[in-house]
């Protein structure tokens, strides 16, 4: 009956986190999954998440079904944390969002949306982008296409070539960028180049759909956020899936949103309209805890003060550990640039090794990255960095 079924052949994060933990080497490090890591390679709880799931716990109510958009109370933090609370995007009710399992739920439910409510839409990612952003749109049967992004040469961007492409497309065709630390490259447009880009979206009558799944670990949660901000004042019309995995570590809880700018309210009515229809034909509601946990947190003046030190802390260890091994690698191997390790921002750095290279990282020094060359940089401690390294030098001398 399944004999026609083609295997499946991994995923290229997952598959090799899961390669990392069968691999015995005592000595093993993990590079490749984009989580936070702290100082002594333990995922984190956050003191803030901890004391507002105690509370969640605490209340002891019942386990209802939500509604299909999800809760009210997640949905408007999430408002409020992406737009701050004066926007007038928020204030005037043309923002539709929707509680998701996890930001990909999120990112799957607008593909989703867009497959059947923009049919002729081709979706245009950054060249190179996170893996799962090709399969999630083919997925919903939309063409996935490339615009010029990463610059190897320079380790930075190349936005013009950018801008040029983007200028060239057809209106309504769907625009992904990631709103803060690009994954996997960690090069992020300046404040400038935004506010250059807006107006060629605007112009061309494309669709922006923003991922923002690390929000407060490039500049901080509002710096973060600008990109977003900035596209719903310049009064454009766009998609923002946001995490909270990453952000408050709370990954398997699947926490995350989808929201849709609108021109006006009663546009943002119809939008919510369908993406219920969406949701309720795929997986029905969003599941409860983790939103009600991520909620607490981010109403409780004292919880959302204690996250915001907290993610801050995150982003400084982050910071450090770039510095620690920029510096071993300089004095390993003198006279060449690893100045992109500095540049590049937030959880991810490009390396610029090849797959082979990652291969020989793996089998003979036990450290493991995605064969793209990404490293996720908050894998990296104080008793790892110099051995990572002494690694990478030797792969690369
Ligand atoms: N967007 C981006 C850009 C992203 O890197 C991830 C996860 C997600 C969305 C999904 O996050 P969620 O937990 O669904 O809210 N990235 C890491 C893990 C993974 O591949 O699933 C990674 O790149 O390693």
């Amino acid at each position: 009956m399944f004999e026609h079924i083609p295997p499946f052949a991994g995923d290229p994060i997952l598959s090799l986190n899961e390669d990392f933990h069968k691999d015995p080497r005592p000595y093993k490090i993990n590079l490749s999954i984009g989580i936070y890591f702290d100082d002594a390679g333990r995922i984190p709880v956050l003191d803030s998440v901890r004391r507002a799931e105690g509370r969640v716990v605490a209340k002891g109510g019942p386990k209802p079904y939500l509604p299909i958009e999800g809760a009210a109370n997640f949905r408007s933090a999430v408002q409020v944390l992406l737009f701050g609370a004066e926007h007038e995007a928020v204030t005037s009710g043309r923002v539709a969002t929707i509680q998701s399992v996890g930001s990909s739920g999120g990112l799957k439910v607008g593909a989703d949306f867009i497959a059947r409510h923009f049919p002729g839409s081709g979706v245009w990612v950054s060249d190179p982008t996170w893996d799962n952003h090709r399969s999630m749109f083919e997925g919903a049967g939309l063409a996935v296409n490339t615009y010029p992004y990463y610059d190897a040469a320079s380790g930075g961007l190349k936005f013009d070539a950018m801008l040029a492409t983007l200028r060239g497309l057809p209106p309504k065709s769907i625009v992904l960028l990631h709103a803060c630390c690009h994954n996997p490259t960690g090069v992020d447009l300046t404040a400038a180049q935004w506010d250059a880009l807006i107006p060629v979206l605007r112009d061309a009558g494309l669709i922006p759909y923003l991922d923002l799944a690390y929000q407060g670990f490039g500049d901080g949660i509002e710096a973060d956020a600008r990109a977003v901000r900035a596209l719903a004042s310049a009064g454009l019309s766009f998609f923002i899936a946001n995490s909270f995995s990453k952000s408050m570590s709370l990954y398997g809880e699947r926490a995350g949103a989808l929201s849709v700018v609108c021109p006006d309210a009663a546009q943002a009515a119809l939008v919510l309209g369908q993406m219920k229809f969406t949701v309720r034909r795929s997986y029905s509601s969003p599941p409860i805890h983790g939103g009600q946990v991520v909620a607490t947190v981010l109403t409780d003046p004292e919880l959302r003060h204690s996250w915001v030190i907290e993610l801050g802390a995150m982003r400084e260890r982050i910071l450090a550990m770039r510095k620690a091994l920029h510096a071993v690698l300089c004095a390993k191997l003198p006279g060449r640039d690893f100045g992109y390790f500095l540049t590049q921002r937030g959880m991810f750095s490009y390396t610029g090794m090849s797959a082979a290279q990652v291969d020989r990282l793996r089998e003979e020094h036990a450290v493991y990255m995605v064969r793209s060359g990404r490293i996720c940089v908050a894998g990296l401690n104080t008793s790892n960095v110099e051995a990572t390294a002494v690694a990478m030098a030797a792969v690369l001398g």
